[in-house]
């Protein structure tokens, strides 16, 4: 398996785990992050023996955002000529489903980083925020547009204007996470849920996955629309033949993982 320097990447069983691992700088994300993020999170997404990806930091952080020492030295041209940070939209579009096990901080960039994910399980101590206007910046990985769409107009101004935090009971009670676990939990009820949707049909994930986020992205006469023809390309697959007769014959389906 690559070498990586800033992350540690792992497989139990059919779910590909990608842990942040800048411990001393509260998992801070830097370019070099987030590179190997996106590196092994797209060999996951093309590996067939993968059916779910998690990504993970450590009990004190998930990830406390951008690296700001990083971005402290760049100019209004540097950053836009190099699309600064613009490689994380890569992991919106994988078809394998992912999921964010938050522990600790979750802000900003880890903030951005957690909501790109198609799910988020959090311990009751995670702490989720937008705190960039303290630093005279505001969201840019996406938060201004996943959080508002997730909780609301009047929740995301109130966390992005004044960048407060958000502890989990808050943002399990306003759909920002899936599920809110103990805190010892967080890794191996991600790694559960991972497994469940790891056994899957594949395909019907991938489908599924981009008919909700379909949801999140149009209308709902297109949004319907195009989970109909998401639906009826189903009938294209062998899955689907699998599973209807599996029901049929009172058995389990045995579902191609590609
Ligand atoms: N970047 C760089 N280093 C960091 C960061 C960060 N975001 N957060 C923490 N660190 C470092 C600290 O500098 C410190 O390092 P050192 O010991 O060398 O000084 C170490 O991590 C430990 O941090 P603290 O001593 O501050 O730990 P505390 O427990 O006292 O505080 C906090 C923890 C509350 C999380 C605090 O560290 C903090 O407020 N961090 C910054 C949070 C923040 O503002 N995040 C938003 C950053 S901006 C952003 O994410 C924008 C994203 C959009 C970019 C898009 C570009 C296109």
């Amino acid at each position: 398996m690559t070498d990586y320097n800033t992350i540690l990447v792992e497989v139990r069983d059919r779910t590909g785990l990608i842990t942040l691992n800048r411990p001393k700088a509260l998992n801070a994300l830097n370019t070099e992050l987030m590179n190997e993020v996106v590196d092994a999170a797209e060999a996951f997404d093309a590996d067939p023996a993968i059916g779910a990806i998690v990504i993970t930091g450590s009990q004190r952080a998930f990830a406390a955002g951008a690296d700001i020492k990083e971005m402290s030295v760049k100019d209004f041209s540097e950053m836009s000529t190099e699309q600064f940070f613009s490689r994380w939209d890569r992991l919106a579009s994988l078809r394998t489903p992912t999921i964010a096990a938050v522990s600790g901080y979750a802000l900003g960039g880890g903030c951005e980083l957690a909501m790109l994910c198609d799910l988020i399980i959090a311990g009751e101590s995670a702490t989720f925020g937008q705190p960039e206007i303290n630093l005279g910046v505001i969201p840019g990985i996406g938060g201004s547009q996943r959080l508002t769409r997730a909780i609301g107009k009047a929740k995301a101004m109130d966390m992005i204007l004044t960048g407060r935090n958000m502890k989990a009971d808050e943002a399990d009670r306003l759909g920002l996470i899936s599920r809110m676990v103990a805190d010892d939990d967080v890794l191996p009820a991600a790694l559960e849920v991972a497994g469940t949707i790891a056994g899957k049909s594949a395909i019907a994930s991938a489908l599924a996955k981009e008919a909700v986020n379909r949801a999140f992205e149009s209308g709902l006469t297109e949004g319907v629309r195009t989970e109909r023809s998401l639906f009826y390309s189903t009938f294209a697959t062998q899955d689907q033949t699998e599973g209807m007769a599996a029901f049929v014959e009172k058995r389990d389906p045995d579902f191609q993982h590609r």
